[in-house]
Parts: C-alpha cells; structure tokens; sequence
C-alpha cells in the first residue's frame, strides 16, 4: 500500500488548488497510475480501518445488477445514503430547510433510510440510484458486459478486448440525478502465465475517502473473475484522472501520512462457494487484518 501513501503525498505536495461540483475545494493532480501485485497479499489500506463489510456488499451490488439503495442499507451499509438522499429533498422542494452536514439533515437522513428499510415502496420510488454500475456491468443497453468478459477470459485469454465500461453517455443525465456519473469508469483484464491481471480507469478519484475503498473492491472482483476462471490473480493497475484531496481531508491526510503500514491481510473465498454471479458476503472471507483506527472525514455530496 506503499504506492498508496505516495499518491497522497504527491497530491500534497504537487497538487493545484482547485474547485469543484460540490463547492468544498479541492488539491488536485491530473493522471497518475498505482500497481498493485495481489499475490503479496490483499490490498487494503493498514493505516486507518476501513468498513471492509462495505466493499463485500457494495460489489455484490453491482455484480447482481441491483442499483437500489434497499440491499445496501439492509445491510448496514451507509456510502451510498446522501445522494438519494438528496435528490429526495429536492424533489420534494425541501433542499433549502435541510442545510448539507447539518445537525436537521442528518437527521432527516437517518429516517430516510429507515423508510427505505420498511417501506418497499418507497424504496422502489426513492431507493433507485438510476441506471449505475450495476445496470451497466449486466445490462447495458441488453448486454451483460460482466458475464461476457467472463465468457471472453475463458474462452479467448490472449484477447486485447476484455473491457467493461459503466460510462454509457446515453444513461448519464439518468445517473446524475439521485446517483451520480460513474467514477471507475472502465476496466480490462489482461491474462499471461496463468494469471489475472486488470487496469482500472477512475475518471475522478476522492483520494482520502474513496480510492481506498476502489483498490479494495477492485481488488475482490479479480479474485472473483480469476476464481471463476481457473486463473491466479496478477496485478490490479489503477489509472486515474483527476486525483484529488478535498481541502477538508488535508489534516486526516497529513495523520494517515504519520503512520506506518502494517502487514497485508489475505483473502480466502470458501471453497464451496457459489460461482461469482451468486456468490454471497459468507462465502469471502479476510484473515489478519489488524488495521490502525480510522480517520473520520466529512463526505463531499
Ligand atoms: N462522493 C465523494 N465525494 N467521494 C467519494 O469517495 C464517493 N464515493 C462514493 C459515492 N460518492 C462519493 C461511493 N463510495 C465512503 C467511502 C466510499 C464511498 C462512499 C463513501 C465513506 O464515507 N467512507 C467513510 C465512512 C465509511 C463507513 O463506515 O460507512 C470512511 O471513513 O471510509
Ligand atoms: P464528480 O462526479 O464531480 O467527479 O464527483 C464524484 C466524487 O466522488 C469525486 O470526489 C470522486 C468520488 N468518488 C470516488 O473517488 N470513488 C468512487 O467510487 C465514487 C463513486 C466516487
């Protein structure tokens, strides 16, 4: 993860201020690549605790082709409330009585989510996050993208063409509204020796809150797809765009930079587990993480 550490000391250092959709200000680099070789161990980030459980059930999500809130918060995961959240607020004109990252919004945010709990049909009108990732991965535009690079890795492994992209211009304006445009925007696998290897492209990337989760759950699809198909797992490259720190991540940044990397964690998915398309948060398993405690950093919405 040291390649990790040396982005967000690169953005630090080397970053240019500069501002963005969500008013909170960014230090920004443009293009910028990580390696990670997945046979040294699971790339999740040792020097703050990350909601591991999150990552597990986010890329379930996508990988069913649910893009609905109400499997993520049954499950007890968060990262995904504020922005149907918000979209709710302004459809229903009460943006402007529940400022953002207030005491009232967050509040009203917790019964949002519980009402996505209990109530189906709220969920069905106010869960849906539009046409995301999952959508695209399984259907885009009626081609399981997901299942056919699965198909492709099998049968032709010395392809150059096993891509899936989430960037489908016709659905963006749909996925701007109570979701957002997706940030890992496409990736590759690439097979040689018998192993996996996949490059993700990230069109925008929180560095401080969210690439930590990205290298995770990218890094569970390719033991996932290499599992499927009989291969070992190579390398996870990650490219990214516009690589940033927001200006309220700056001190927890400098606090991550303190410490010192611990010892990899493992991953095992059990060996009678399901195939990837119904594998289930059971079925994956990390052994040894002994993280150091997390780092709390307010959410740009
Ligand atoms: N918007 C922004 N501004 N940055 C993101 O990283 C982001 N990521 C999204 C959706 N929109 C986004 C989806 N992924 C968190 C992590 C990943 C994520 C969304 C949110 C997050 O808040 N992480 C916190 C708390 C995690 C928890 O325990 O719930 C963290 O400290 O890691
Ligand atoms: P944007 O659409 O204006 O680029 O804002 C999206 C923000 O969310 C940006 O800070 C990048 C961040 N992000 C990640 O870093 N990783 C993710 O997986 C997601 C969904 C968002």
């Amino acid at each position: 993860m040291q390649s990790y550490l040396t982005l967000l000391d690169h953005i630090l250092t080397k970053g240019t201020t500069k501002g963005d959709r969500t008013g909170t200000g960014t230090k920004s680099v443009f293009g910028y690549q990580m390696r990670f070789d997945l046979r040294q161990g699971f790339p999740l980030l040792t020097t703050k605790k990350v909601h591991w459980k999150s990552i597990v059930h986010e890329l379930i999500w996508f990988i069913r082709g649910d893009t609905n809130l109400r499997y993520l918060v049954k499950n007890g995961v968060r990262i995904w409330n504020e922005w149907p959240f918000q979209y709710y607020l302004q459809q229903n004109g009460l943006a402007e009585s529940f400022p953002k990252h207030s005491p009232e919004w967050k509040s009203e945010m917790k019964a949002f989510v519980q009402q996505i709990i209990d109530d189906a049909d709220f969920a069905a009108k106010w869960g849906e996050l539009g046409p995301v990732y999952g959508r695209q991965w399984r259907n885009f535009s009626g081609v399981d993208q997901l299942a056919g690079v699965i198909e492709s890795i099998k049968t032709n492994p010395d392809s150059r063409r096993h891509i899936v992209t989430a960037w489908n211009p016709v659905d963006i304006p749909e996925m701007a509204k109570a979701g957002l445009p997706p940030c890992h925007t496409m990736f590759q696998f690439y097979v040689a020796d018998g192993h996996l290897s996949c490059q993700l492209y990230q069109r925008s990337a929180d560095t401080f809150l969210g690439v930590p989760f990205n290298i995770a759950s990218y890094a569970l699809l390719v033991h996932l797809v290499a599992r499927e198909c009989e291969l070992k797992v190579g390398d996870f490259v990650h490219t990214l765009g516009d690589a940033h720190l927001y200006s309220n991540h700056l001190e927890q940044t400098k606090e991550q930079l303190s410490r010192t990397p611990g010892k990899l964690p493992t991953l095992r998915i059990r060996d009678d587990a399901p195939g990837i398309f119904d594998i289930g948060f059971d079925d994956i398993e990390l052994i040894g993480y002994n993280p150091q405690p997390g780092i709390k950093a307010p959410i740009a919405v």
